[in-house]
C-alpha cells in the first residue's frame, strides 16, 4: 500500500500527501451526503460555536456528548451579536461530528474500505479504532482559522498511537484555507492536552514554546488527495476569506493496544470500532 521511500517520508516529516487516493466520485457522494444532513438539521436558537480561540471556555454539553453523535458546529463570524444566524445555515455550518463513520451508512462506507485498512495496517497503527470523524466546510469568505495544534493534544492515547487521515473533498489551496504543517515537528512532544473535567474542559500546557510560523509548509492538494498526520505533527489552517468553499472530510484512529485515557473530551458510550464488524 506505502512505497519504502514514502513510509520513511512520513516518519521523518510526520504527514504524507497521497494524490489521487480516493476516486472525484467518491469525494462528491460525501459532498452530496453532507449537503442532504445539512438540510435536514434544524439549527437552534443559540447555536453552538466551533472555533480553536479558547476553546476550553466555548465547550458546551452539546460538543461534549458529540463523540458518538452527528452533531453541527457553526463558524464564528456566522452569528450575530445575539447569537442568531447572519446568514443562510448552509453557509453558516464550520463542522459535523463525530461519529459519522459509524452513524451514516454514506460516510460508513467512505471511511471502512480496503484501501484504507490497508494504509492503516501499512502505517503500524496495531488494531486500529476508528474513533472520530469530522465533516469540515471551511466556508467561502467566513471558514475561521484553526490555530496550530497536534491531534494528541485532543485524541491522547497512552503510549501515543494517533493517526489523522485528512481527505481533500474539493481542491485546497493557501488562499482558501489548505493545512500547513511543520515537517519534523511531531519529534519534538506533546505541547498540551484538552482535557475533560466533568461536565468542563481545560487546556493543560505541557511545553509553553509557542509554535510560530517558521518552518510551516503548505499543503496544497486536490480533490481526492489524502493527507495523512501523525498525531503529534503541528499543523493549522489560516481563515478562508475566498469565495471558494474548501470542503475535507477527517477521520482519526487510534490503536486498541494503547490505553484511551477518561480525560480525553471524546468519550463514547458505544464503543469505537475498526474497519470490521466486531
Ligand atoms: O481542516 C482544517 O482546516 C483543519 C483540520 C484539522 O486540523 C484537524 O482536523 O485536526
Amino acid at each position: 500500500m506505502l512505497r519504502a521511500d514514502q513510509l520513511e517520508r512520513f516518519r521523518r516529516d510526520g504527514f504524507l500527501v497521497l494524490d489521487g487516493f480516493v476516486e472525484g466520485a467518491a469525494c462528491d457522494a460525501l459532498r452530496a451526503r453532507a449537503e442532504e444532513l445539512v438540510a435536514g438539521f434544524d439549527p437552534p436558537a443559540r447555536p453552538t460555536v466551533f472555533t480553536t480561540d479558547d476553546q476550553a471556555r466555548k465547550t458546551d454539553d452539546y460538543f461534549l456528548d458529540s463523540g458518538d453523535q452527528i452533531r453541527f458546529f457553526f463558524e464564528d463570524g456566522a452569528l450575530d451579536d445575539d447569537g442568531g444566524l447572519r446568514g443562510a445555515k448552509a453557509r453558516s455550518i464550520n463542522k459535523i461530528g463525530h461519529a459519522l463513520h459509524d452513524l451514516d451508512p454514506t460516510f460508513d462506507r467512505f471511511s471502512r474500505t480496503p484501501e484504507l485498512e490497508a494504509l492503516t495496517a501499512a502505517l503500524g497503527v496495531e488494531d486500529p479504532l476508528l474513533m472520530q470523524s469530522m465533516y469540515i466546510f471551511k466556508q467561502p469568505f467566513i471558514g475561521g482559522e484553526v490555530g496550530c495544534h497536534q491531534d494528541a493534544t485532543y485524541l491522547h492515547t497512552e503510549p501515543e498511537a494517533m493517526v489523522g487521515l485528512w481527505f481533500a473533498l474539493e481542491d485546497a489551496r493557501t488562499d482558501n484555507g489548505c493545512l500547513w504543517a511543520l515537517p519534523g515537528g511531531h519529534r519534538d512532544g506533546l505541547r498540551s492536552r484538552f482535557v475533560r473535567d466533568g461536565r468542563t474542559t481545560r487546556l493543560d500546557v505541557l511545553d509553553a514554546r509557542p509554535w510560530g510560523d517558521a518552518g510551516l509548509v503548505p499543503l496544497e492538494v486536490n480533490r481526492g488527495d489524502l493527507i495523512v498526520l501523525d498525531g503529534l505533527v503541528p499543523h493549522l489552517s489560516h481563515p478562508n476569506r475566498s469565495p471558494a468553499s474548501r470542503h475535507a472530510y477527517t477521520l482519526h484512529l487510534v490503536s486498541a493496544t494503547s490505553a484511551y485515557p477518561a480525560t480525553n473530551w471524546l468519550q463514547r458510550r458505544t464503543p469505537a470500532r475498526g474497519f470490521r464488524i466486531r
